[in-house]
C-alpha cells in the first residue's frame, strides 16, 4: 500500500489474481453495453471509449455531462454491475480506510495507444465525500495528476496491470488525466488498457 498524497492511495498489484474474473465480467457489460466514443459539449468525439454498469452510467454528449440510468445508444438499463467487480471495489476501499463504500456505478474507459484524457475533475457525483476506486488492466499508462487548481503542476505517475487506486479525502477533487497511450500489445487485453472506475454517483 503506497500512500500518494492526502486520501489517496496505491495498492499494487492489488487487482492480478481477479483479472480472469474482471474480464470476462468486462466483456460481458461490453456485449451488452458496447463501448462508444462520446461527444463532449464543445463538439470533440472523446479519444476513450467507454461504457458503464451498475445503477447508473456516466455519458456526455452536446447537452453536458451527466449520469443516466439508461443507456443512451440502447434506450435500456446498464447492466448490472458484476459481482467480481464490486467486490474488489468494496474490498480495496476498506482496505485504504473507506470501509462503508457502496459503488452504484462502474465506467469502464478503454484506451487505445494514442487516447489520452486531458486534466479533468470528477465532479459530476452527487456525494463526494465517497471515494473513487480505479482497477488498471492491460497496457500501462502514465497517470498525471495536479492539484486542487487547473495549474497546478502535474506529477506522472505510472499505473500498471493490476494496479488499484483508491481516491479518497482531499485527492477526490484533484485534477487528473492520462498521458496519450504508447503503442504495445498486452498478452491479456490485446492492444489496449482498460481502467474500471466505481463511484458512487446518485
Ligand atoms: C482512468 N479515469 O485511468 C481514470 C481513472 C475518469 C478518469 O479519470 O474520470 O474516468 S480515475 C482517476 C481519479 C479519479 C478521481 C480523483 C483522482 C483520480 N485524483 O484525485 O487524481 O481512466
Ligand atoms: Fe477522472
Amino acid at each position: 500500500m503506497v500512500p500518494l498524497g492526502p486520501g489517496a492511495v496505491l495498492l499494487t498489484a492489488r487487482a492480478l489474481d481477479g483479472v480472469p474474473a474482471l474480464l470476462e465480467a468486462l466483456h460481458a457489460v461490453a456485449e451488452a453495453a458496447p463501448f462508444r466514443r462520446m461527444t463532449v459539449p464543445g463538439g470533440h468525439t472523446m479519444s476513450v471509449a467507454m461504457t458503464s454498469c451498475g445503477a447508473a452510467g456516466w455519458i456526455t454528449d452536446r447537452r453536458g455531462y451527466r449520469y443516466s440510468a439508461t443507456d443512451p445508444d440502447s434506450g435500456r438499463p446498464w447492466p448490472a454491475m458484476p459481482e467480481p467487480f464490486r467486490d474488489l471495489a468494496r474490498a480495496a476501499a476498506a482496505e485504504a480506510g473507506f470501509p462503508d463504500f457502496q459503488p452504484d456505478t462502474c465506467l469502464i474507459n478503454r484506451y487505445e495507444p494514442g487516447a489520452r484524457m486531458g486534466l479533468h475533475q470528477d465532479r459530476d457525483e452527487r456525494d463526494t465525500d465517497a471515494p473513487i476506486v480505479s482497477v488498471s488492466l492491460g497496457l500501462a499508462a502514465t497517470f498525471l495528476w495536479g492539484g486542487l487548481l487547473r495549474n497546478d503542476p502535474a506529477r506522472r505517475l505510472p499505473l500498471r496491470h493490476g494496479d488499484v487506486v483508491v481516491w479518497g479525502g482531499p485527492s477526490r477533487l484533484q485534477f487528473h488525466g492520462i498521458a496519450p497511450l504508447r503503442e504495445g500489445e498486452h498478452p491479456l487485453t490485446g492492444r489496449c488498457r482498460y481502467n474500471l472506475t466505481f463511484r458512487r454517483a446518485l
